[in-house]
């Protein structure tokens, strides 16, 4: 029998990587780590007899921002909120489940903002969905407060996802590359399955909601119709369109396979639909450790935006740094 006896876990590998980057470090952010992949283990075994227990469907309350929310989603939220407030490290948590931040008791050093089920709109109908989370240290003088999410994503320490599909797949940054990691289900471990990460540097794929297309600026339009037209470098093919509506889900096929994601804003939505703290920065990000890039709507760089609100939004359009640099000859 071939039996690997030497596999790398999540726990290990986060205690490996703070040897080895960061020797001195008080190991509270490896503690963090360890309680958010209690989280995502939890939400993932909820997710997994969500139609055995009937979890599906609609839970009859409403969130900060007025989505219907689904049982999944309150569930998620509720499990997050435990294990970040368990954790004893996290003094400050955002989440789009929560109108206002939470302060916790206690001497955390972490704020963590989080969207705990991202693309529960599409869960009955077995699409995967995924929990996004990114992480900031206190401000040194802070006790805790807004102001220490209130921050550019450049001062983001750690950030990624957990996508909920036929296995639960984590995609996470340290600020140092991006690992991947499966869980197996039987060990009840996070598995390393995809060391130092790279995005390709270019793929015909396009993942975009063309239904909005009637709202966008001419450049994007014209862009997108370009993509469309058979391509001198790929043999007179077009691009591919791809695109699922679960952002963690078509955000973890470009980080994979390669393309550019967009969720642009437009006349309808003129900050777009993504949330900045939560869903833009840590895919943000994500994509940048793994080589690809990521930038609004005027081409400017996603992690070096101010949010001025917890739920603030911004257009976004990210993946393969090739795939990227081609929109932004047509905004520039
Ligand atoms: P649309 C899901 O509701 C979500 O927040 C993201 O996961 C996804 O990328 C986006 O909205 C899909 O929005 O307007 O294309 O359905």
């Amino acid at each position: 029998m071939n039996v690997e006896t030497d596999i790398i876990t999540l726990t290990r590998f986060i205690l490996q990587e703070q040897q080895k980057l960061a020797p001195n470090a008080t190991g509270e952010l490896s503690l963090l780590l360890n309680s958010l992949q209690f989280a995502f283990k939890f939400i993932a075994h909820n997710i997994r007899r969500a139609e055995l227990v009937n979890l599906i469907g609609i839970s009859g309350t409403a969130n900060s921002t007025g989505d219907v929310q689904k049982k999944l989603d309150v569930i998620g939220d509720e499990i997050f909120i435990n294990a970040m407030k368990s954790s004893n490290n996290v003094k400050v948590l955002v989440s789009e489940e929560q109108e206002d931040l939470i302060i916790f008791e206690g001497g955390g050093r972490y704020a963590v903002c989080t969207d705990p089920i991202d693309g529960s709109s599409n869960i009955d109908a077995g699409v995967s969905v995924g929990t996004i989370f990114g992480i900031y240290r206190l401000k040194d003088d802070s006790k805790g407060s807004i102001n220490d999410v209130l921050r550019k994503g450049t001062e983001m320490v750690a950030a990624g996802y957990t996508m909920y599909g036929a296995s639960a797949h984590l995609m996470l940054t340290t600020g140092n590359g991006v690992n991947g990691f499966t869980l197996d289900t039987q060990l009840g471990e996070f598995i390393l399955t995809s060391p130092n990460l790279r995005i390709p540097q270019k793929r015909a794929i396009y993942s975009v909601n063309e239904g909005n297309s009637y709202y966008w600026p001419e450049s994007h339009k014209r862009y997108i119709e370009d993509l469309k037209k058979p391509q001198d470098d790929l043999k007179g093919k077009p691009y591919s369109a791809r695109y699922i509506g679960s952002m963690v889900a078509d955000i973890h096929r470009t980080l994979l396979y390669g393309g550019i994601f967009a969720y642009p804003a437009d006349t309808k939505s003129k900050n777009g639909k993504l949330r900045i703290l939560y869903e833009c920065f840590p895919m943000a990000m994500l994509m940048e450790q793994a080589g690809g890039s990521a930038v609004n709507d005027k081409g400017e760089r996603i992690l070096d935006i101010l949010p001025k609100g917890i739920h603030d939004k911004s257009g976004i359009w990210l993946g393969s740094k090739g795939e990227v640099d081609k929109f932004l000859t047509y905004i520039k």
